[in-house]
């Protein structure tokens, strides 16, 4: 065994090792095999190597350019290194970044005031994933459901959407309907159950069920492919909810903050969440931040001690997030959301969807547009690959859809190059077999 002063100089000598090939060139190669020598396979990425981001544009380590139409699973909402993000992080990262809430600190009470105002609620939670708030508001909900509904302890129920995804924590998983996100994680969490999505008369029967605490449900369901409930769906989960004394938690982690064409997905039907979860994009994607939003009829059910988080609220956290929301806002870009999105539906389906067998349906709202493949012609990671030869990055979720949410910061001329690029690629499939 060699002494320790040997082998620490070892260690020492192999990180200079490392540190010394990142000066020579990588390519996409290279990162691909260290990523799959050092890295846990939970995802199977597209074979690009980013390494710089501006905008709606990321580059590859070759240096190739590409249309981000991921945004980082819409937390890159403002795009990739908005100067104001950007200074609000560096300034605020020089000065206190993180002190826990064991202590007060002069960013989060400015922080809360301004998002509870914006968005209509008395109190914010702070957390920092998007998961930990879905999270929360559970635990928010079963507590309000002991304290205030009354309901008899250890017996309150969650009803959840079917086909929903809130992340990926045993508690996500146990609501989970999608064999790939819950399969080998059981035992499951008790009290979660499902109810088709969007079919009022299915809810209601659910609700009617004096232990049920809450339900949660997005606007618009992300994972699921973009799945638009019909006109009148959210009113209806609100007058229901309301009738039978149940919490509405509205996962707007992936719907809200402009995605969707509104400043939350819930204002095209003009209805108030009881539990509002945000995420994502509240980091304006440089950091991790999310949070709940309740009334204080809900809110103070939570003692002090009884919830709580490391990071949470921190104040580079709260900083870098009410800097996004005044870039939502000052730079209206759920109008351009709107506004774009419009266009991008529209010029798609003058283009494709006159008889293209490839496309089945082009769907969206705002910013958040998925197409629907026939993969009896070709999969849709067929089709991301080739939009990535032709510099346009996309995933697709489960076989058949493929997801395209830019940032909301993209301009008429780069969206139309985008156009551009999705037509020609899809067109470049031999339907004929
Ligand atoms: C993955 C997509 C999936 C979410 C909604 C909560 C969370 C998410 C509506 C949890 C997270 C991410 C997770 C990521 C892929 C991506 C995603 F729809 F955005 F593309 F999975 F559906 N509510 N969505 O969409 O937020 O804890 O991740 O911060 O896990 O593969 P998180």
């Amino acid at each position: 065994m060699l002494p320790v002063c040997r082998r620490s100089s070892r260690i020492v000598k192999k990180i200079k090792n490392v540190t010394k090939t990142h000066k020579r060139a990588l390519s996409t190669q290279d990162v691909i095999e260290r990523e799959e020598k050092y890295v846990a396979h939970n995802y199977h990425p597209l074979p690009v190597a980013l390494s710089k981001g501006e905008g709606v544009f990321v580059w590859d380590v070759e240096g190739k350019r590409y249309f981000d139409y991921l945004s980082g699973y819409s937390a890159n909402n403002f795009g990739h290194c908005h100067p104001k993000i950007i200074k609000a992080l560096q300034d605020q990262s020089t000065v206190l970044h993180h002190t826990s809430r064991a202590f007060f600190s002069d960013q989060l009470g400015a922080y809360s005031e301004f998002v509870t105002k914006l968005f209509g609620y008395d109190k914010l939670l702070p957390m920092n994933t998007g998961v930990e708030a879905g999270d929360t508001a559970c635990k928010l909900s079963r507590k309000w459901g002991y304290r205030k509904k009354k309901i008899p302890k250890d017996q309150a129920k969650i009803i959840f959407a079917a086909n929903n995804f809130w992340g990926r924590s045993l508690a996500a998983c146990s609501s989970s309907t999608d064999p790939s996100c819950f399969r080998d994680y059981g035992p499951f969490i008790p009290g979660f159950s499902c109810v088709p999505y969007n079919d009022l008369n299915a809810l209601e029967k659910f609700l009617q069920d004096p232990l049920v605490c809450a339900f949660m449900v997005e606007p618009i369901q992300g994972e699921a492919g973009i799945k638009i409930p019909d006109e009148g769906y959210l009113k209806g989960v609100r007058e229901l909810c309301t009738k039978y004394n149940v919490l509405w938690i509205a996962d707007e982690v992936q719907t809200g903050l402009g995605r969707t064409g509104k400043r939350l997905a819930v204002d095209y039907e003009g209805v108030k969440p009881d539990i509002l979860v945000l995420g994502k994009a509240l980091g304006g994607g440089v950091y991790p931040v999310s949070a709940c939003l309740a009334d204080d009829d809900v809110m103070l059910v939570m003692e002090p001690g009884t919830h709580g988080s490391t990071f949470g609220g921190n104040p580079l956290a709260c900083k870098v997030a009410i800097t996004a929301l005044a870039v939502l806002e000052e730079e209206n870009l759920a109008d351009n959301a709107f506004k774009l999105g419009e266009i991008f539906r529209i010029e798609l389906r003058k283009k494709l969807n006159n008889g293209n067998p490839i496309v089945n349906t082009i769907r969206g709202k705002g910013l958040l547009n998925a197409i629907d493949i026939n993969t009896n012609i070709v999969d849709a990671w067929d089709i991301c690959l080739k939009l990535k030869e032709n510099g346009l990055i996309a995933k697709h979720t489960h076989d058949c859809t493929i997801r395209f949410s830019p940032p909301l910061t993209i301009t008429e001329e780069q969206m139309k190059e985008s156009i551009d690029i999705i037509v020609r690629t899809i067109t470049s499939f031999d339907t004929t077999q």
